[in-house]
C-alpha cells in the first residue's frame, strides 16, 4: 500500500520518473484555412470528413481567433505564447530568434523537449525560413522536409499580380507530387519510428488551402460544376461604412480584389479551387491520423489542430487575409485525446495563444512565465465553462480587433473604429461604431486593447505598416489614398 501511495505521489508531481505516462502530442497546423470546414458550417459545400471526425471525438472551438491575420506573426505568437504587440513581430520577417523580445524565449516545442519529449516538425509549422539553422536544434530534435508547392509550367489564371503562387486550378495530376502529400509521408514515417522510451511532440504543417489552390482532378470532381458553386455571403458596397484606414492594412497586396474576380469570371473558380484544395489537404490529415491508430498511439496522443489565419473569398471586396474582420481572424481549433471531452462545442472567444498553456497543463509540464494566453482545460472538460477574456487580433502596431461572445470591436492606429453585432449581423455588414446607443459596448471592449503595443521590430518586412511624421508607410513606401484599389 505504501508503495502504491508513493507511486501515486510521483504521478501527481509529474516527476521525470513517470514521463512515459505523459501523453504524446500531435500538432496539426493548416495554412490560410478559414471556417470552410464541415463541422464549422462556414460554407455549405465544404467537405472535410477528417476534421469533422476529429472534432466529433474531441472539442471544437467555434469562436477561435488568431493573434495576427498573417503567417509569420500568427505562428510566432502561438509558439512563443506572446502577442504580436508584445514582440513587435507583425510582418513576414523577422523570425523569433532575430528579435530581442523573443530571442531567448522558451518556445512550445522547446519546453516539451526540455521535459523529456522527443520533438519533430514537418512542413510549415514556423513560417518558412523564420528559424535560422543555428537555432533549429533548440526547437525540434528533427526538422523534416518542408517542401513548397509544385508549380505548373504556366499559370492557369492571369491574376493582376505576376506572382506564380497567385493561382488556382487542376494540378498536379498525381497527388503524390503535392507538398502536403510529401509532408504527410514524412510525418507518417516519423510516427512509425518514434522513440519508444519517451513521449513525442510531432508538429505537421500543411500548406493548402494557401494559394496556389491546386488539387488533382478527383478532388475537383467531388464538387458541383462552377455554375453550382455557392458564393460566400456578400454585400455590394459593404465597405462604404468602414474607415478608409481599413484599406491600409492590406495595401496593394497581390491577392486579387473581388472586382477583378467578378470582371474576369474567376470568383466561382477560385471558390471551387479553395474548397477542392481544402478537401485534398483534409485527406492528408486523415492519413496522419490513421497512422496514429496503426501504431497504437491514438488513445495516448493529444491532438491539436489549428489554422494560422483565415481567408477572404470576396467578402468585404477582397480575397486574402491581412484584415481585422471575422473572415481573416476566425479559424478552426480542435483538441482531441486524453483529458478532452468528446463532442464538445465551445462558443466562447478563445485565442491560438491559449494552445501553449493548454498543452503544457494537459501534459503536466511545469508552467512557463509570461505566457499571455490562458489554459483551455476548463472548456476541454466542459465546453460551456465560462471564460472572461475576449480574443484579440493585431495587424501592425495600434490596429487591434477585440472579439467577445457577441461583438467585434476594431480600433485602428489613427483612432478610427468599427463595431459589429455578430449575433444579429454575422457577416459584419453594419458598422455600429458611430451609433451612440453602443457607446458602452465600445468602451467595454476598448479596455481590452493591449497595454503594451510595440512598434515593428527591427528588420520587419512584408505587410508592415508604419508612421513617420504623420505619413503612413506600407512596406516602406508612403501610402497615397488616391491609389486605393477597390
Ligand atoms: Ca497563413
Ligand atoms: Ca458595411
Amino acid at each position: 500500500m505504501k508503495k502504491l501511495l508513493w507511486l501515486a505521489a510521483i504521478v501527481l508531481m509529474g516527476g521525470g520518473a513517470v514521463q512515459a505516462a505523459r501523453p504524446n502530442v500531435l500538432m496539426i497546423a493548416i495554412d490560410d484555412l478559414n471556417d470552410w470546414v464541415g463541422c464549422m458550417y462556414g460554407h455549405p459545400q465544404a467537405q472535410t470528413p477528417a476534421m469533422d471526425r476529429l472534432a466529433a471525438r474531441g472539442t471544437l472551438f467555434l469562436n477561435a481567433h488568431v493573434q495576427s491575420p498573417l503567417c509569420n506573426p500568427s505562428r510566432a505568437s502561438l509558439m512563443t505564447g506572446l502577442r504580436p504587440s508584445t514582440t513587435g513581430i507583425y510582418g513576414l520577417t523577422p523570425g523569433i530568434r532575430n528579435v530581442e523580445t523573443t530571442r531567448h524565449r522558451v518556445t512550445l516545442p522547446q519546453h516539451f523537449a526540455r521535459h523529456g519529449y522527443f520533438t519533430a516538425t514537418f512542413g510549415k509549422v514556423y513560417h518558412d525560413g523564420s528559424i535560422p539553422r543555428p537555432f533549429q536544434t533548440n526547437e525540434f530534435h528533427v526538422w523534416g522536409p518542408a517542401p513548397g508547392m509544385p508549380l505548373p509550367p504556366q499559370k492557369f489564371v492571369n491574376t493582376p499580380a505576376a506572382m506564380r503562387v497567385m493561382d488556382w486550378g487542376v494540378f498536379p495530376p498525381d497527388d503524390r507530387e503535392q507538398a502536403d502529400w510529401k509532408i504527410a509521408d514524412a510525418a507518417i514515417e516519423q510516427l512509425k519510428n518514434a522513440p519508444k522510451d519517451r513521449p513525442f511532440f510531432v508538429a505537421v504543417g500543411f500548406r493548402l488551402p494557401h494559394v496556389p489552390c491546386f488539387a488533382s482532378p478527383p478532388w475537383f470532381n467531388r464538387f458541383p460544376p462552377e455554375d453550382q458553386i455557392i458564393l460566400p455571403p456578400w454585400l455590394a458596397r459593404d465597405r462604404a461604412d468602414v474607415p478608409e484606414f481599413s484599406w491600409y492594412l492590406h495595401w496593394q497586396l497581390p491577392e486579387p480584389r473581388l472586382s477583378w474576380l467578378q470582371r474576369s469570371g474567376q470568383w466561382r473558380p477560385l471558390v471551387r479551387a479553395y474548397l477542392a484544395s481544402t478537401t485534398f489537404m483534409d485527406s492528408q490529415i486523415e492519413r496522419v491520423l490513421q497512422t496514429l491508430k496503426d501504431i497504437g498511439a491514438e488513445a495516448n496522443t493529444l491532438i491539436v489542430l489549428w489554422s494560422d489565419n483565415g481567408w477572404h473569398l470576396g467578402e468585404k471586396g477582397i480575397t486574402g487575409k491581412n484584415t481585422l474582420w471575422e473572415r481573416s481572424t476566425r479559424v478552426p481549433l480542435i483538441f482531441a485525446g486524453p483529458g478532452v471531452a468528446r463532442g464538445g462545442r465551445c462558443t466562447q472567444p478563445v485565442e491560438l495563444l491559449d494552445i501553449y498553456p493548454t498543452l503544457i497543463e494537459l501534459c503536466s509540464l511545469p508552467p512557463v512565465d509570461g505566457l499571455e494566453g490562458h489554459s483551455l482545460t476548463p472548456q476541454l472538460r466542459d465546453a460551456q465553462a465560462p471564460r472572461p477574456w475576449p480574443a484579440i487580433t493585431t495587424h501592425n502596431q495600434g490596429n487591434h480587433a477585440v472579439r467577445s461572445l457577441r461583438w467585434r470591436y476594431i480600433r485602428y492606429a489613427n483612432g478610427a473604429e468599427e463595431l459589429y453585432d455578430l449575433q444579429n449581423d454575422p457577416n459584419e455588414w453594419r458598422n455600429l461604431a458611430g451609433d451612440p446607443r453602443y457607446h458602452d459596448v465600445r468602451q467595454e471592449h476598448a479596455r481590452w486593447l493591449p497595454q503594451v503595443d510595440l512598434p515593428a521590430a527591427p528588420g520587419s518586412t512584408g505587410r508592415v505598416l508604419t508612421q513617420t511624421n504623420g505619413v503612413w508607410y506600407w512596406e516602406g513606401k508612403p501610402i497615397d489614398p488616391a491609389e486605393k484599389e477597390e
